[in-house]
């Protein structure tokens, strides 16, 4: 699929150190909102209830989220640890969450709101520091020229004729404010090509033109795709719906074949990605941290989403998480941030990062091993428990370290430290 991408791509210096940045921030907060939100059952409401676009378009005007306020939800992300927010400006049912010219159907023409949401967000995020990543759908309910050659299966209501060539050209101007409108923006996040790739596998979404558009804007700015296939030129970063790097269970028609670009997943905090308010079930801290540390053992950021109200708050269970996540990130970020994949493969009993010299052992376990072996072939200097600094005894053996762990103590996230000899 190499045609469909840009040609030739060099990132520049700028995108290189972005990409390494990003890297190493290793946590970052996806927000799922939009006017789906309202309805309360997830993104996909439209799609998966057979609603007809244009009546579920009414409900835009009925949309005030008179809570929002993006300073809160900020300072609230960044508590957490988290390094980046990823924020849908646009999903399947085809609503822009921002101040578009190339349509009404946006929080602008279409809501009695009237606030450009992500200019508010992007605002903040520079105020308080923090990167701002924009998801953006290729998929679109709504509009009749997104259709290419027929009805692809989803019963919106809308018809099939309309030329692609100007929704492909809507996407485009699009993008372009938004990477022109909004300041520095830390990525673009796509997903929906998988829509048509169900039905006509090359089909040619022109990625090439659009990404080079966006690396000409801002040559920083990195462009992921959630296709699940290897990644296509031009993109720098992959990422990995509901799946650690490598694994393909959620679905998709792709290998997940891992390439050479730093690597993200993402997750929901509960079981929904945009909010549903029967779905109460949200992951307790000690589960969404071992989600991030068996995703940084990987190597991979994990993107962890949250489904805000349609009052504009986050629900408080989610602020709850992201309290408890940023505490032992303050702890334990160390072994974190800035880390690589451990070089030793994850297993059952959990998972190893790597920085420097140092190598960190995560037992994730609920009952502690008597031993790890790890086939190591640095010498060990030093092996400590993280906390407090205690000894464990590691032992040399052929072709590895066994690190005798009977005796310590199962945790979250029970970390041992070594130090590797150089
Ligand atoms: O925005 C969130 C998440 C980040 N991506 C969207 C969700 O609304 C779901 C994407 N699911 C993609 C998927 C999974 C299996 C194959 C595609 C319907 C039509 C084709 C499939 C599902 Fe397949």
């Amino acid at each position: 699929f190499a045609q469909q991408g840009q040609t030739g791509y060099q990132p520049t210096p700028e995108n290189l150190q972005a990409r390494q940045e990003f890297s190493d921030s290793k946590f970052g907060i996806f927000l799922h909102w939009g006017i789906y939100s309202m309805f309360g059952q997830g993104e996909w409401y439209m799609e998966t209830s057979g609603i007809d676009c244009h009546e579920y378009a009414k409900a835009a005007s009925g949309f005030y989220p008179s809570r929002f306020n993006a300073k809160e939800w900020v300072a609230a992300i960044k508590a957490s640890g988290a390094k980046y927010i990823c924020i849908t400006t646009r999903h399947h049912d085809g609503f822009s969450m921002f101040d578009t010219r190339y349509s009404d159907y946006d929080i602008i023409d279409a809501t009695p709101f009237k606030r450009d949401i992500i200019k508010e967000l992007a605002e903040e995020c520079q105020k308080q520091g923090i990167k701002l990543h924009l998801y953006y759908s290729h998929l679109d309910w709504t509009r009749e020229d997104y259709y290419p050659y027929g009805y692809t299966g989803h019963n919106t209501g809308r018809t099939k004729h309309g030329d692609w060539n100007t929704y492909y050209q809507f996407m485009n101007n699009q993008l372009t404010e938004l990477l022109t409108n909004y300041g520095p923006v830390g990525a673009i996040w796509f997903d929906g090509v998988w829509d048509h790739w169900e039905v006509d596998k090359n089909f040619d979404w022109r990625l090439g033109e659009q990404y080079a558009l966006i690396h000409k804007l801002q040559p920083a700015c990195m462009i992921g795709n959630n296709h699940h296939r290897a990644p296509i030129e031009g993109e720098d970063f992959q990422m990995f719906e509901r799946d650690l790097p490598g694994e393909n269970k959620a679905g998709f028609s792709g290998t997940s074949k891992i390439g050479q670009l730093p690597l993200e997943t993402c997750e929901t905090m509960n079981g929904m990605w945009g909010y549903r308010v029967k779905d109460q079930n949200y992951k307790s801290v000690p589960t969404l941290v071992r989600l991030l540390v068996r995703a940084a053992g990987k190597g991979a950021n994990l993107l962890m989403n949250i489904g805000p109200q349609p009052n504009g708050e986050l629900p408080a269970l989610a602020l709850d998480r992201l309290k408890g996540m940023g505490e032992w990130m303050n702890k334990y970020g160390e072994t974190i941030y800035g880390t690589t994949r451990g070089g030793v493969e994850s297993s059952e009993w959990g998972t190893t990062t790597r920085k420097g010299n140092m190598l960190y052992v995560h037992i994730l376990a609920d009952k502690m091993p008597s031993f790890i072996t790890l086939p190591l072939k640095e010498r060990v200097k030093k092996a400590v428990l993280f906390d407090g600094g205690e000894k464990v005894k590691a032992e040399r053996i052929d072709g590895g370290v066994v690190l005798h762990t009977a005796d310590l103590k199962p945790d979250t996230d029970c970390i041992v430290a070594l130090t590797l000899a150089d």
